[in-house]
């Protein structure tokens, strides 16, 4: 018995909690509306030299086309069918994509959308990004194909056969989100069509998915797909790999979902944990970086094992799901990359970097009316991302992955990864340092006046390059650098008005 609970833990739970990145490799990045043949390239040129573990890419499959009056990002989220055919490419470029980033060591996540197939709403005349053909409100969907017995219609219990209240677990499951037809994922049917689906995309190489909307969906109809899966492909995986997974589930507290009840089939976003942060950064409720010492399950997050942690997501950094006025994105780049900065130092949860584009962002009564805005575009083709003499994005693309400060971060996580949390001191306010073991230590100022004190870095000693102020380049420093004493010991000063008011030191940056 002992051995069977023991094997099925490793067989069935265990792996999916793993991410499946090369060794050494431990944050992912999502490239939201990318083309497939944009992150082929960015694998081999960036990702892969810079330490990034995967990319978290947005829906394959074929999605509704949806004219608001130009295309937004949200049909994206709306199926037609399981064709590997959208705006940012179709099946050889999938294909050729994953094959080109696994084999420079960069996983591919893919986000799922498995809960449900388009609204009814969009009206008669209406496509798929394949050409697919589809009704709705008749609940067809040939290209599948699905038929009315696919859906909860009769099981659904509101009166709109809508989602009606979050309080009620059966509604949030069976009644259709924002109008979304909800799949009877129930139905062994359903289950193999979402199952064949994922498995494509599992032999064609990626490493894992998001599961759209699991909060959505029953745990157990999830894991019987999750149990139909085939092992990752064995070209680049070890023989019997499982999928990576981690499922949105949006739990704030005080719904009757909650995250927990997801973890046997993997990892749960959590959402506490942006929601929280920019609250601390930006001081809003009293909230001050001090309180930060016993971030993680200290503050009622989940353990950290289970979690997959990130600063903003498409949804919250324009105002869609949930987490409010206090999450931080580029807008705020100054406070943005603090926060970052300060997701990547901590060991808490599994890590992801949010890479955007720009929109014309603009508020009517505290509500962004281009919420809806969908990646930069000619004539309904999404851009390619092309790349400034200053490794900058250009045409509309804001790549926050590319920054300085974040990518230094991103590779500090690798270089501190397994050691523990130590040396924290902080000033009683916004001053707060930290450090990894004897690999790295990060020293922020969010206060209003200037930071100088002498840390314990638990660093050995020498002299070291900051990696937010600059790089390491030909063992020299194109940044400040902090003098580690004998004992351990470093002086910090950092002015409050800082370009970048913080310092990160790690032994890979030591002179
Ligand atoms: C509208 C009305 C509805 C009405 C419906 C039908 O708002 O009240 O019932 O018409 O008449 C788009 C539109 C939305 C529209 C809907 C259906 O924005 O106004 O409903 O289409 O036509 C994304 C967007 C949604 C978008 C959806 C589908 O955020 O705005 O809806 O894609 O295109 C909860 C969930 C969580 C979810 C989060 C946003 O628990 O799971 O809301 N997050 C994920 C994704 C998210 C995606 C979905 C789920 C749905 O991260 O990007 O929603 O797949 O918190
Ligand atoms: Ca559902």
């Amino acid at each position: 018995m002992q051995v069977f609970l023991f094997l099925s833990a490793i067989g069935l739970c265990w792996a999916q909690h793993t991410p499946n990145t090369q060794l050494g490799r431990t944050s992912i990045v999502h490239l939201f509306e990318w083309r497939w043949a944009d992150i082929a390239q960015e694998c081999e040129r960036y990702l892969a030299p810079n330490g990034f573990g995967g990319v978290q890419i947005s829906p394959p499959n074929e999605n509704i086309v949806v004219h608001n009056p130009s295309r937004p990002w949200w049909e994206r989220y709306q199926p037609i069918s399981y064709k590997i055919c959208t705006r940012s490419g179709n099946e050889d470029e999938f294909r050729d994509m994953v094959t080109r980033c696994n084999n420079v060591g960069v996983r591919v996540y893919a986000d799922a959308v498995m809960n449900h197939m388009c609204s009814p709403a969009a009206g008669a005349g209406a496509r798929g990004a394949c050409g697919s053909p589809f009704r709705a409100p008749a609940r067809a969907f040939p290209a599948v194909p699905y038929s009315g017995w696919d859906f909860n219609d009769r099981k659904c219990r509101s009166a709109s056969g809508g989602i009606e209240s979050y309080g009620d677990a059966a509604q949030v499951r069976d009644c259709r989100l924002v109008g979304l037809l909800d799949l009877a994922l129930e139905k062994a049917y359903v289950r193999c069509k979402v199952a064949d689906y994922l498995n494509h995309l599992i032999d064609m190489g990626v490493a894992g998915f998001r599961l759209d909307a699991a909060k959505h969906m029953w745990p157990g109809d999830i894991k019987a797909v999750l149990e139909k899966l085939h092992p990752l492909n064995s070209t680049w995986f070890p023989e019997g790999s499982r999928p990576f997974v981690y499922q949105e589930v949006i739990d704030l507290g005080g719904e009757a979902v909650s995250s927990s009840e997801y973890f046997g089939n993997g990892r749960v976003t959590e959402f506490k944990y942006g929601a929280k942060l920019g609250t601390v950064i930006r001081k809003w409720n009293g909230e001050k970086m001090t309180y930060l010492k016993n971030w993680g399950e200290g503050w009622g997050f989940m353990p950290s094992d289970r979690a997959l942690v990130f600063v903003d997501n498409h949804d919250n950094q324009r105002g869609h799901g949930a987490g409010g006025a206090s999450i931080l994105t580029f807008w705020d780049a100054r406070l943005y990359k603090m926060a970052v900065g300060f997701m990547l130092a901590h060991p808490y949860g599994f890590t992801r970097v949010m890479s955007s584009y720009h929109w014309p962002r603009y508020f009517e009564n505290g509500k962004d009316v281009n919420d809806w805005v969908g990646p930069p575009s000619n004539n309904e083709t999404i851009k390619e991302v092309t790349i400034n003499p200053d490794t900058t994005c250009g045409n509309g693309w804001v790549c926050e992955h590319r920054w300085r400060q974040i990518r230094n971060m991103v590779a500090f996580r690798n270089v501190v990864d397994g050691q523990p949390f130590t040396n924290w001191w902080d000033n009683g306010s916004n001053q707060v340092a930290f450090g990894r073991g004897n690999k790295g230590f990060i020293v922020f100022n969010n206060d209003d006046w200037s930071l100088s004190s002498t840390l314990l870095t638990g660093l050995p000693a020498g002299t070291y390059c900051d990696v937010i102020s600059g790089d390491k380049v030909d063992g020299n420093c194109t940044g400040i650098t902090i003098s580690v004493s004998r004992d351990g010991r470093a002086h910090f000063s950092i002015s409050n008005s800082a370009e970048d008011p913080f310092i990160a030191i790690h032994i890979e940056a030591k002179l």
